[in-house]
């Protein structure tokens, strides 16, 4: 199954949502624009990535005495993530907190952290992302027209449905993956033994109430939030994939500002990380305790090995390079202990 390029994606979300932010005009006359920098998240007011950029915000307003501001436009407002990357490198959205996985179609090196059971262990992901094989991520958006500012937490993602516990890849067979918009995951899901279907993610509650989906896979905070556990009750803690998000800035944008505002977004960016990190240990802890209050079924007896072994040629079909393979040895030398 191949996925739509992004370069093919109708113009007609970016024009739609550069309607709504009123940048009819705000074009590229290379004067900088009088108005705060529009920042996107899929995720509503609240969630930890959302209250990281209220953090870098406050952070870049202090820090450039009010000349630049950031407003937050949170909960989906400017659509699904694949669409408002593309309006972010066309330039219509200055800012924007994406997971990894819809990067994956737009820049390679992304493929690499959202690799199935690359990571030992959280530890060893956030060693990853601070370390140097994330400065290479980060550092190779640039030329699709993007600047990586920095890595959020985003846990582990693990399954969960509507019909049973999975402990093994039979247990998926026959159901229907709701998957992100990314070739990789359409391919983890389908060598994990179900059937992967792209779909947004604001559309996913109602095709999980429909039928039109049976599972999903994602982290507690996003399960929690986006209420997909109403109908979805059983969680299998698989986590197949420690992939983090992303905020990323539009590089047109970018080259617009002064050096000096530059380096403070670059800085505070890296100064909410900290910050982020603790909302997130938080965040995810108490949502895994609702949740099963609230009656989630979690099944945590899963055969790791036989998930693992199926993704073999999931790793061999997108590790093509010697860029790519390079990087992945790198990640795994960070590994080894969970400290
Ligand atoms: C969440 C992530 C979102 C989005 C979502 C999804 O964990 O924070 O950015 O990628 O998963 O599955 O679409």
């Amino acid at each position: 199954m191949t996925m739509t390029p992004v370069a093919s994606l109708s113009r007609r979300s970016v024009l739609g949502a550069g309607a709504a932010l009123g940048l009819a005009a705000c074009g590229d006359g290379g004067k900088p624009l009088d108005r705060p920098l529009f920042s996107a998240d899929a995720h509503p007011q609240g969630y930890p990535t959302v209250k990281a950029v209220e953090e870098m915000a406050r952070l870049v307003k202090e820090r450039t005495n009010g000349e630049l501001s950031i407003r937050i436009y949170a909960g989906g407002q400017l659509g699904g993530e694949s669409d408002t990357l593309e309006i972010t490198m066309f330039g219509g959205i200055d800012l924007n907190r994406v997971n990894l996985a819809p990067l994956n179609p737009i820049a390679p090196p992304t493929l690499v952290l959202s690799l199935p059971f690359l990571f030992e262990s959280i530890p060893h992901a956030r060693r990853t992302f601070d370390g140097a094989p994330g400065e290479r991520i980060l550092a190779s958006l640039e030329p699709r027209g993007l600047i990586g500012l920095c890595f959020y937490d985003s846990g582990a993602r693990s399954f969960y449905n509507t019909k049973r516990p999975i402990r093994t890849p039979d247990d998926l067979a026959g159901l229907k993956v709701r998957v992100q918009s990314s070739d990789l995951y359409v391919a983890m899901v389908a060598a994990a033994g179900g059937n992967p279907t792209p779909i947004p993610l604001g559309e996913v509650y109602q095709a999980l109430v429909q039928g039109v989906v049976d599972a999903a896979e994602n982290n507690w905070p996003s399960y929690e939030t986006t209420r997909h556990y109403e109908s979805a009750r059983y969680y299998s803690l698989t986590r197949h994939v420690m992939a983090p998000e992303v905020l990323v800035m539009s590089r047109r944008r970018w080259e617009k500002l002064p050096q000096a505002h530059r380096d403070v977004i670059r800085q505070a960016a890296k100064d909410s990380v900290p910050y982020m990190r603790g909302l997130w240990d938080a965040r995810e802890a108490g949502a895994q305790e609702r949740l099963l209050k609230a009656g989630v079924q979690l099944n945590d007896d899963i055969d790791v090995r036989a998930f693992q072994a199926r993704m073999l040629p999931v790793w061999e079909r997108f590790m093509t390079t010697p860029e790519l393979r390079g990087l992945v040895e790198e990640v795994q030398a960070l590994g080894g202990g969970n400290a």
